[in-house]
């Protein structure tokens, strides 16, 4: 039997065997003190890598965030971010749940809004009524948008804004390696633009699980407290973080692979006359497409029982994800598999 192609996402990759024996090495300790000194070496490392003076291990990219937003935040402020952004559409309401958060959306063109968008939204300091504007935050790349990358003038330009309001600037930058990668623009000079960051190792770069947080002492000494808090410290967390530290160390640079294979997967597709799709905007590894006059449910099951996985995206698409461990080959046969489907 032909091995599944599972483009749902770059979560489902596995640990290579390199990986696992960085994982059976490892050398642990109980974090809960601080004492694992292989999660110290990663959080020393992604804090370098990212420019901040300290970072946090963390088992998810929900956690990150939700931990970032709750340290920057009293309950009853708001936060602006784009529509489709994944800490409003994907994290189960978590800003309201755990931080007493509201959200204020802004309309982006493909996950991407302006400094010219948001000012207006920013509510003024005397306007004791209302809830406190406090957290501009930016998603790079952008997930639901099919993985956009945000211009890094845009970005700068947003955060001189945020500044001259006295707001805090938060990356979602589960994906900012693929930004990088892509863009040659530092991690280091993307988070530069932001007072908290969080990143993730188990997409792209292919750990099995794990994020990281960063941003200054006094910050991350707080989202210490608020892991802690909320069931999210581990003990001998090193057998995993060991893995994080390898994806950091060594699978960044192949991400421009996956971007390749996103692409042929969009041309491919694009020839199909069924599909509706816009290979140009395919920037990184996530792409959008409808196929048409079958519903998103027919259709991802008809891939299914041929060993194709799809993923959805916005209502009435189809979101594909490309990673390590699907073959420009498999890729291709995923493109014969759509189009047979929908002849
Ligand atoms: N995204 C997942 C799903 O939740 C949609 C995926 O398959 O892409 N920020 C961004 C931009 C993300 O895409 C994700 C995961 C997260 C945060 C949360 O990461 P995890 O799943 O580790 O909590």
């Amino acid at each position: 039997m032909k091995p599944i192609i599972d483009l749902r996402s770059d979560t489902v990759t596995k640990p290579s065997e390199a990986m696992r024996k960085a994982m059976y090495n490892a050398e642990v300790g109980d974090d809960v003190y601080g004492e694992d000194p292989t999660a110290i070496k990663l959080q020393n490392y992604v804090a370098e890598l990212l420019g901040k003076e300290a970072a946090l291990y963390v088992p998810s990219g929900v956690m990150a965030n939700q931990i970032c937003l709750n340290v920057l935040t009293n309950p009853g402020d708001e936060v602006i971010c784009e529509k489709d952004a994944h800490i409003f559409q994907y994290e189960s309401g978590s800003p309201a749940a755990l931080s007493g958060l509201q959200l204020s959306l802004v309309d982006g063109v493909r996950g991407i809004f302006s400094p010219e968008q948001i000012e207006p939204l920013i509510r003024p300091t005397s306007a004791y009524y209302m809830a406190r504007t406090r957290v501009v935050e930016i998603e790079n790349t952008h997930n639901r948008a099919g993985g956009t990358i945000n211009p890094i003038e845009n970005i700068k330009a947003i955060s001189e804004l945020a500044r001259k309001h006295n707001l805090y600037m938060h990356l979602d930058g589960a994906r900012i390696w693929n930004a990088s990668v892509e863009t040659n623009i530092s991690p280091a000079e993307y988070a530069s633009h932001f007072d908290s960051v969080s990143v993730c190792l188990s997409k792209g770069l292919g750990a099995p699980i794990g994020s990281i947080l960063a941003g200054t002492k006094d910050f991350v000494k707080e989202a210490f407290r608020v892991r802690k808090a909320w069931g999210g410290g581990m003990r001998q967390v090193g057998v995993i973080a060991a893995a994080g530290l390898f994806a950091v160390q060594n699978n960044i640079p192949r991400l421009k692979e996956d971007h390749k294979k996103a692409k042929v997967l969009a041309n491919g597709l694009a020839t199909i006359s069924r599909v509706s799709i816009h290979p140009e905007y395919v920037e990184t590894n996530i792409l959008m497409f409808t196929p048409k006059n079958i519903s998103i449910e027919d259709f991802q099951l008809k891939c299914k029982e041929v060993g194709l996985l799809l993923g959805t995206g916005k209502v009435g698409e189809i979101r594909a994800v490309t990673h390590m461990d699907v073959s420009f080959e498999q890729i291709n046969e995923a493109v014969r598999i759509v189009e047979k489907i929908l002849s």
